[in-house]
């Protein structure tokens, strides 16, 4: 069964390489920063967008058929996971990441449903291992049906919490049995949209149980992963829970989840909490909670989720500049959660989208190496902050300054006699200069 007939194997071919289906930039056996960049990027494959959307949108139908040749919805299924190794071996991508629904099609009853899940898992497992295929992150879609209307571990319905609760249980399984090196909870419907007829409070703490009876169940099955929470904003909800980086990090200590679970950051959410993507990364970098990247970008002229690829190169750089910084990835990777455009709709757009990607972040690789190994900016900003490492700066950093000695010495200064120039434009040019010579 071949499905991309016509698309050969992209291969690098260099930045002077005028093959459109060529990579320019990403050469996966390259070093940089020590590793091969295939190492240090670790692309995965969104199933969703890439073998099941459709192009739908509120105003219209899809403009692309996925049902991979066959109408029935489980032979359909079997093709499509036949397809997704296929597209991953032509695009060169080890990994993938999916929703229990994007593998298999939900069924009449929850039973069914995973027999069904287990069909397909059995064959993905052996194509996996024909084609030397890994998963990133697996997780359950408890937004789509609608049963999770009002939500699924946060439903004001304790029977949607039970079959929420069901389905990530077997999610969990699947994502265990394939070898997923992590759990990615989205938000899904977890917020509200009026507090009129909300328990905040009541969602918050059921929110929690829910990811703590899945971690304890998963840690008991052996799972090694990491657990991710991805932080959104807003869409589908008002208000969704999980608003950015540092709102996750209050809910999971208040919860004392932090050991177990990191952030999957989203660039295209970071921008819809109004934060920069490298914002958002260097918050859970900081905090010790870095796990994943959802890679993709919102349009700055449109308010909603876009799922873009990547191909804002200053955004790639800024977000490969603080993961190299942190020490590259561990168990997460560069998962493109992006879709090509409705308009896009042939098999080769989507090998076009998947080349913008990884090529935009191989990009932003070799930049941010540069960047550090030139060391211009991290000098500019360690000297910035150079008045914490002697005197009272240092007091007041080793906690042995108190309030009263800061105002003797604040009273006996007279006025703060320096305040350096904080250089924006300069460092600007630098950037430019770094990333253009
Ligand atoms: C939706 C999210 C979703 C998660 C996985 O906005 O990005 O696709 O990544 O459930
Ligand atoms: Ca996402
Ligand atoms: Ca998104």
């Amino acid at each position: 069964m071949k499905f991309y007939e016509g698309i050969e194997k992209i291969k690098y071919e260099g930045s002077k390489s005028t093959n459109p289906l060529s990579f320019k930039f990403y050469n996966p056996d390259e070093i940089i920063a020590g590793k091969t960049m295939r190492e240090q990027l670790r692309f995965a494959m969104s199933y969703w967008h890439t073998m099941c959307a459709e192009g739908t949108d509120m105003f219209g139908a899809g403009t692309i058929n996925k049902n991979y040749g066959s109408s029935d919805p489980m032979d359909s299924a079997k093709r499509k996971a036949y397809a997704a190794i296929e597209l991953m071996d032509k695009l060169d991508i080890d990994y993938f990441c999916f929703h229990d629904r994007d593998i298999a099609p939900e069924a009449d009853t929850l039973r069914e449903t995973n027999q069904r899940l287990d069909v397909i898992t059995d064959l993905l497992e052996e194509l996996m291992k024909e084609h030397g295929k890994k998963v990133l992150w697996g997780t359950a879609n408890c937004f789509g049906n609608k049963r999770y209307m009002h939500g699924a571990g946060t439903a004001p319905n304790a029977d949607v919490f039970a079959f929420a609760a069901a389905q990530i249980k077997k999610a969990i399984e699947i994502t265990v049995r394939l070898g997923g090196e992590g759990y990615v909870f989205w938000g899904g419907r977890e917020g509200y949209e009026t507090l009129l007829n909300t328990n905040m409070s009541l969602e918050l703490d059921n929110m929690a149980r829910l990811m703590t009876m899945a971690r304890d169940y998963a840690r008991s099955i052996g799972f090694k992963g990491d657990f991710y929470i991805e932080p959104k904003p807003k869409e589908p909800t008002k208000h969704q829970y999980d608003f950015d980086a540092s709102t996750v990090l209050g809910f999971l200590r208040k919860y004392g989840l932090e050991k177990d679970f990191k952030l999957n950051i989203e660039a295209n959410h970071a921008t819809l909490a109004a934060h920069t993507f490298q914002h958002e990364v260097r918050v859970a970098t900081d905090n010790n909670a870095f796990g994943s990247i959802d890679a993709n970008q919102g349009d700055m002229l449109l308010g909603w989720d876009t799922d873009q690829f990547p191909t804002n190169v200053y955004d790639t750089t800024m977000c490969m500049y603080e993961i190299l910084k942190a020490g590259g990835f561990t168990k997460g990777g560069l998962n493109f959660d992006a879709k090509t455009r409705r308009g896009s709709n042939t098999f080769e757009d989507i090998s076009h989208s998947y080349i913008a990607g990884m090529d935009a972040f191989a990009l932003g690789l070799r930049m941010a190496d540069k960047i550090i190994k030139d060391g211009t900016i991290d000098k500019f900003v360690a000297d910035r902050y150079a008045s914490y490492n002697s005197g009272i700066g240092k007091k007041i950093i080793d906690g042995t300054a108190t309030i009263a000695e800061l105002e003797e010495y604040a009273l006996n200064m007279g006025d703060v006699s320096t305040n350096i120039s904080g250089k924006q434009e300069y460092l600007e040019n630098v950037l430019n200069s770094i990333m253009f010579s």
